[in-house]
């Protein structure tokens, strides 16, 4: 027997975006149904993101989710870049006036769920064969199957937040949607691991060696990366040779400061630039990595993500409320402007920050003068400061 239901907005994806959205929606009053092809636990374990814009901490704040991230968040206002050992610490503070927040993306979506579930939100755990329809008419629908049941969701708009390999983007014709991408030849291998990090802000260190970057989740858990080989796998990496190429990497310095330790995740993740156009097809919104992708060196996923949810949700709750769709018309222009500017600047700082195979002598010295240029010039640590605390939303 097939179960219906109806609801204003059918969100596909409860990753922070998807969640986010019905958040911002319930407390305006907006209807939503959330389905995901995974469980609630599994999304929580999801170890990704750790950096939060200004603007994704004031959207958090807005929904309402934002009190644990106020007691445990670690407020930083200002990163180190290093390049063959060469530090210069990037003033957010004094460059911006703003500074960003180091909280996971699993206390991010820890929090969403917490309080979306006390609501009585209504979801779909591990749904399957999911399929949006009907896209161009004013009742779209969403069909899945869910516990061995066919569901059908009938409702005014559907949200696809559903990640980079999910099913909306699929939706759009061939003929309507225009894709860009870069693959980069490098992934990142990251490492959590219960030790204090190295120092008290980030280090992203260029070297001959590879890339590396100095995270952290708390005062007593560090998150760290290194450029890997595409080819790599988790087994190839022995805590032991992680270690050792992480000190090679970041500099006599630091590593001196280093506390290793056994890691208790560890995981690779490829490099991507991506942007799907438009974000919007008939009634279904695209908002996140459904979307577009980014490299992970600007710390921008989680907070495109955001910036794309909070737009969206102004422009349904304008139509819920005032009958006004203008912001619903503009959505994609609007928020692809934005999109291709984070992009320019994660590209940028990838291509910075990485040893590229075929780079010739040329191209290295390219990279050597950009961040000789950058400790020299306020005005061109200032640019990157601007980019990495967040562009404003328009
Ligand atoms: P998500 O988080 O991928 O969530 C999508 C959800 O959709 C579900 N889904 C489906 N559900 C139903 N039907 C289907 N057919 C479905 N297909 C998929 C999935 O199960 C999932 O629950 O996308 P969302 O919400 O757009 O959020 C995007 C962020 O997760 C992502 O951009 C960031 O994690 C990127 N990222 C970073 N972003 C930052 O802002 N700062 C960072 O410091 C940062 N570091 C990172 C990162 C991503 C990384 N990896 C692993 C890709 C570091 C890494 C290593
Ligand atoms: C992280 O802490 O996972 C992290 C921080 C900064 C980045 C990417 C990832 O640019």
């Amino acid at each position: 027997m097939r179960q219906n239901h109806t609801t204003q907005v059918c969100i596909i994806g409860a990753g922070p975006a998807g969640l986010l959205l019905s958040q911002l929606l319930a407390n305006a009053g907006v209807r939503s149904i959330v389905i995901d092809r995974q469980d609630r636990t599994y999304i929580e374990a999801r170890v990704r993101a750790g950096v939060l814009e200004q603007g994704t901490v004031d959207a958090l704040n807005e929904a309402g989710v934002g009190a644990r991230m106020a007691r445990e968040g670690l407020p930083h206002s200002g990163f180190d870049l290093a390049f063959d050992g060469d530090r210069h610490r990037i003033d957010l503070a004094a460059l911006t006036g703003q500074s960003v927040m180091v909280y996971g993306q699993t206390e991010v979506t820890r929090d969403l769920f917490e309080k979306r579930i006390a609501e009585g939100a209504q979801f779909f755990f591990n749904v399957s064969d999911v399929v949006p329809s009907d896209l161009k008419s004013d009742s779209p629908t969403v069909s899945f199957q869910h516990d061995g049941q066919p569901v059908t969701i009938t409702c005014d708009y559907i949200a696809g937040c559903d990640g980079f390999r999910g099913v909306s983007r699929q939706a759009i014709p061939a003929e309507v949607l225009k894709t860009y991408e870069r693959v980069y030849p490098f992934g990142w291998l990251g490492v959590l691991t219960e030790r204090p990090p190295v120092s008290h802000e980030l280090i992203y260190a260029n070297h001959e060696r590879g890339f590396a970057l100095c995270s952290m989740r708390s005062n007593t858990r560090s998150r760290y990366y290194v450029q890997c080989n595409l080819t790599d796998t988790v087994e190839d990496w022995s805590d032991d040779r992680f270690w050792q190429e992480l000190s090679r990497r970041i500099g006599p310095d630091a590593a001196a400061d280093l506390q290793t330790g056994p890691s208790f995740e560890k995981s690779i993740a490829p490099l991507r630039s991506f942007v799907a156009e438009p974000m919007r097809y008939g009634n279904m919104f695209l908002a996140g990595d459904a979307a577009h992708i980014v490299p992970p060196t600007g710390a921008k996923g989680l907070n495109l993500a955001v910036a794309d949810v909070r737009i969206l949700s102004r422009a349904l709750i304008e139509h819920y409320k005032n009958g006004n769709d203008h912001h619903i018309d503009s959505y994609s222009a609007q928020v692809l402007a934005r999109v291709w500017k984070v992009e320019r600047f994660s590209w940028q700082l990838s291509t910075l920050m990485h040893q590229f195979p075929d780079h010739s002598p040329f191209e290295k010295k390219m990279q050597r003068a950009e961040f000789d240029y950058l400790v020299q010039s306020e005005a061109a640590s200032r640019s990157i400061a601007e980019n990495y605390v967040g562009l404003p939303l328009d």
